[in-house]
């Protein structure tokens, strides 16, 4: 039976690749960070299979107990600071966790290996936001990096390093440079499930609009569920390297509504939608779009769900968990 450790178990990629792992048989060490992370009950709740570990992946010795515990064949870091806007705000946090953090789960990989003998491999989540202003389109392996926010600028780091320790070291260690993915797990603040949950909070006549930011920006949006499949993948193969995930497809955040309020028969979001200077960014990454072909080609992955089934896949969701909250609100009489 192969161990697997994850890093970042409680987000919505640790989720579906710990189902993923749990599947396919693997023994699942989760690492969980924080006292009471709240996140904890859920985690057993959705995947009481997963062993959760404590750790955090600024503290090395942590991350050295938990590989001591888990002895793992593979060990998937998706541990950051993820949410972009936050980046300008929380710039020297994102860049400790998010660029940081690599370093000191590589080199934990590395101890690990040189005092067990074993060969762990390593998967680093890379990010499209690497690209920012791209340089190139459709953005591949070897297009030129050019962040534009604190979180790009440390997942640049962190994919360096991993390539790094990879040339250093010959350590297994691959990259996975993903675009956007999306999924009903996906957290609130991203802007997908920010337009499903207020779609569906619309359809329900428990509010009335929604308030956005740049309606222009265009993303290559994928789903979650396929895009941990390709992590796995990277992981299987003889050689360690650096693959581009995506779908190949752009679209705006205008097209992103079009569907998710298409889903509730609202074909006219005008009026629902408000343009708010909040959530515009100081920088914007304006065009973002893929080339995943050298993972299709090497890896034979393609991903299998449309933008279109996505978005509505989340609204649906949404409809049913909005929905369950009101019944849960009658049931106790508020
Ligand atoms: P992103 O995801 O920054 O691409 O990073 P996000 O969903 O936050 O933004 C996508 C685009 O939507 C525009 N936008 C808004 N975004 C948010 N969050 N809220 C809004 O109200 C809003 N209005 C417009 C943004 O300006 C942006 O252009 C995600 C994260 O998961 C990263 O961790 C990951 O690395 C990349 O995807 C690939």
């Amino acid at each position: 039976m192969k161990r697997a450790l994850i890093t970042g178990v409680t987000g919505q990629d640790g989720l579906y690749l710990a189902e993923l792992l749990l599947e396919k048989g693997y023994e699942v060490y989760g690492l969980v960070r924080g006292q009471n992370n709240p996140k904890i009950p859920m985690l057993r709740r959705i995947l009481p299979d997963v062993h959760i570990l404590t750790g955090d992946i600024l503290d090395l010795s942590s991350l050295m107990r938990a590989f001591a515990a888990s002895r793992p064949d593979e060990v998937y870091n998706l541990g950051a600071i993820s949410y972009v806007a936050y980046s300008w705000e929380n710039a020297r946090l994102t860049t400790d966790v998010t660029g940081g953090g690599v370093l000191n789960i590589l080199e934990a990989t590395r101890l690990y290996r040189d005092s067990s003998g074993t060969e762990p491999r390593f998967y680093q989540a890379s990010s499209s936001e690497m690209f920012g202003k791209v340089q190139e389109t459709p953005q591949r392996e070897s297009t030129l990096l050019w962040p534009r926010s604190p979180y790009g600028v440390a997942k640049v780091y962190g994919h360096y390093m991993t390539i790094n320790y990879r040339e250093s070291y010959d350590l297994h260690a691959s990259s996975g440079i993903l675009f956007n993915h999306e999924s009903p797990r996906r957290g609130p603040e991203f802007v997908t499930r920010k337009v499903s949950t207020a779609v569906a909070r619309i359809a329900l006549g428990l509010q009335d609009s929604v308030a956005l930011g740049n309606l222009d920006a265009k993303r290559d949006w994928g789903f979650a569920g396929d895009y941990v499949e390709a992590m796995w993948l990277m992981l299987q193969q003889d050689k360690a390297d650096d693959y581009v995930i995506s779908t190949g497809e752009t679209h705006t955040i205008r097209e992103l509504l079009d569907v998710a309020f298409g889903a509730v028969g609202i074909d006219d979001w005008s009026s629902r939608v408000k343009v708010d200077e909040r959530f515009m960014r100081p920088a914007e990454v304006d065009l973002l779009i893929g080339d995943s072909s050298k993972a299709h080609e090497v890896l034979g992955w393609k991903p299998r769900v449309s933008f279109e089934e996505l978005v509505t896949m989340m609204v649906e969701s949404d409809l049913v968990e909005q929905k369950a909250r009101i019944d849960g609100r009658n049931r106790d009489g508020h």
